[in-house]
This record gives C-alpha cells, sequence and structure tokens, in this order.
C-alpha cells in the first residue's frame, strides 16, 4: 500500500470497530472524509471513502498504535489505556479527541475491604490487561502486588477468586455492579487520542495537517 506518488500520496488510518469507529466518523466527516462501508456489517478489514486516496484499517483496539509505530497506517486512534501499554514509541500524539471517554480504576469483590488490605500492606493479587499502568499505580502507592494478566473479562477474576481485585476501564459501572464488584479506587481519566506516524508527518505533511486541524476544531466543538 505504499505509495511513491508525492503530488497525492496514500493515506491509511487505522481504526477498530466499535466505540472507537462510531466516534471517529464525525471527526472524519469535519474533514471532508466519509467511510463508504460498515465495519459493522462487512467483512472487509480495509474500507473505502469518498477520498480515493483515503483508506480505513479495521484493526483490534490494542493493535491500532502498533500498524501506526510501523507506518502500516499512517494514523490512527486508540485510547489512552491502550497507549499507555504501548509506549507510545514512534507515534506523535497531537490531539485528545475527547472520544471513547471513560475511566480506569480498580474494583474489587463487594464483600472485600480493600482499604483495610492496603492498610495491613498485604500482598494483593490483580488481574487486568493493563499491567504496565498497574504496576505503576501500585507501586506508586506502595503497594505489592502479583499481576496476572488477562486479555478480556476481567470482572470475572475476583468472583472466581482469581484476584483479589482487578484494574479495568469503566465507563457507566453497569458490568461492574451486574457483577457484584465496587469500584475502590480511580486511577486516571481515560479518552482516545489522535496519533500519527512520525515519519508520515513529515512526508506527507502537506496531506495529514489539515485532517489534523479539522479533527482538532471538531473534537474541541464536542468536548
Ligand atoms: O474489545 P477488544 O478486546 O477488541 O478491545 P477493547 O475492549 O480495547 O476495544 P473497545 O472497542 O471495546 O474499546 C476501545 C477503547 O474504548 C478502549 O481502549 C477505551 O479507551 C475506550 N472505552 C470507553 C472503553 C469503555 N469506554 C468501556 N466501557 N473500553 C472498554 N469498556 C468496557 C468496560 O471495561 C466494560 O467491560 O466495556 C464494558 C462496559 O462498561 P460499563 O462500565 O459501561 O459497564
Ligand atoms: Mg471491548
Amino acid at each position: 500500500m505504499n505509495d511513491t506518488n508525492t503530488a497525492s500520496p496514500q493515506l491509511i488510518l487505522a481504526l477498530s470497530k466499535g466505540r472507537i469507529f462510531e466516534d471517529t466518523l464525525p471527526l472524519l466527516s469535519a474533514a471532508g472524509i466519509e467511510v463508504l462501508e460498515n465495519p459493522e456489517t462487512s467483512r472487509k478489514l480495509i474500507l473505502a471513502t469518498n477520498d480515493p486516496a483515503v483508506r480505513v484499517l479495521i484493526v483490534r483496539a490494542s493493535d491500532v498504535p502498533t500498524y501506526v509505530q510501523h507506518g502500516a497506517a499512517d494514523f490512527g486512534v486508540a485510547g489512552k489505556d491502550v497507549l499507555l501499554e504501548h509506549g507510545g514509541e514512534g507515534l506523535y500524539q497531537p490531539v485528545d479527541l475527547r472520544i471513547a471517554c471513560c475511566r480506569m480504576s480498580v474494583a474489587v469483590n463487594a464483600g472485600f475491604d480493600y482499604e483495610n488490605a492496603v492498610r495491613q500492606g498485604a500482598r494483593l493479587r490483580v488481574a487486568t490487561k493493563f499491567v504496565h499502568t498497574a504496576r505503576e499505580h501500585f507501586a506508586k502507592k506502595g503497594v505489592h502486588v502479583d499481576l496476572i494478566k488477562l486479555y478480556g473479562s476481567m470482572e470475572l477474576a475476583p468472583l472466581v477468586g482469581l484476584s483479589d481485585a482487578i484494574v479495568d476501564v469503566v465507563s457507566t459501572g453497569g458490568t461492574l455492579r451486574a457483577n457484584n464488584l465496587v469500584e475502590v479506587e480511580k486511577i486516571m481519566e481515560i479518552s482516545s487520542r489522535l496519533v500519527v506516524n512520525q515519519a508520515a508527518l513529515k512526508l506527507k505533511r502537506e496531506r495529514l495537517q489539515p485532517i489534523i486541524e479539522a479533527f482538532e476544531r471538531a473534537s474541541k466543538l464536542q468536548g
């Protein structure tokens, strides 16, 4: 998909299906870009837009930074949670898009006295997809933890005794409540960022800059 025609360079945008795709559509519209297919109904992983030079890759949310870092995509949209785990290497992060907002929190079984366990200096078993963020959080608090890496459905871990606590993203809190878990600590607010490949930003600046600016304007309006 590389293009050496510098007059009209191809632009590849990496997005994940679901909330990030949905929340990015109005920002793309503000930049004059309309995606021509719906990833929920199409099985295609490369989607066309009304601009023949712009295509959209559909990838897993946690893979967006990797595609952009390696230049397989020129730019993308990724949650701060995902970016903190990735490390952000090779990525320029010009705009907080203020979309897909949520928070990163610690949650435990309703009956578990988290504050007391922390006070007593207990060693906590913490299940999470976000091991980097969790490690940093508990290290700052001086709490000893055994981290258990999971790839999804973190809410299950305390229910079946796999862990004492989880670190996960929460938006409405409905999933925690449905599983009799309680949010005991907010680690940070999360929103999604525009990420741009550093080399692409230099080589395709003329094409990328107006899109970055349109995203920035549109995200301020909806923020
Ligand atoms: O689903 P997959 O494993 O492919 O990856 P993903 O979960 O990382 O992707 P996706 O599309 O679900 O989320 C993309 C980004 O959206 C995340 O990286 C976050 O930055 C952001 N975001 C915003 C959320 C939520 N809100 C959210 N609620 N990501 C996940 N959730 C989960 C939450 O953990 C819970 O299990 O959704 C469930 C419902 O949340 P409640 O609190 O509303 O019940
Ligand atoms: Mg998900």
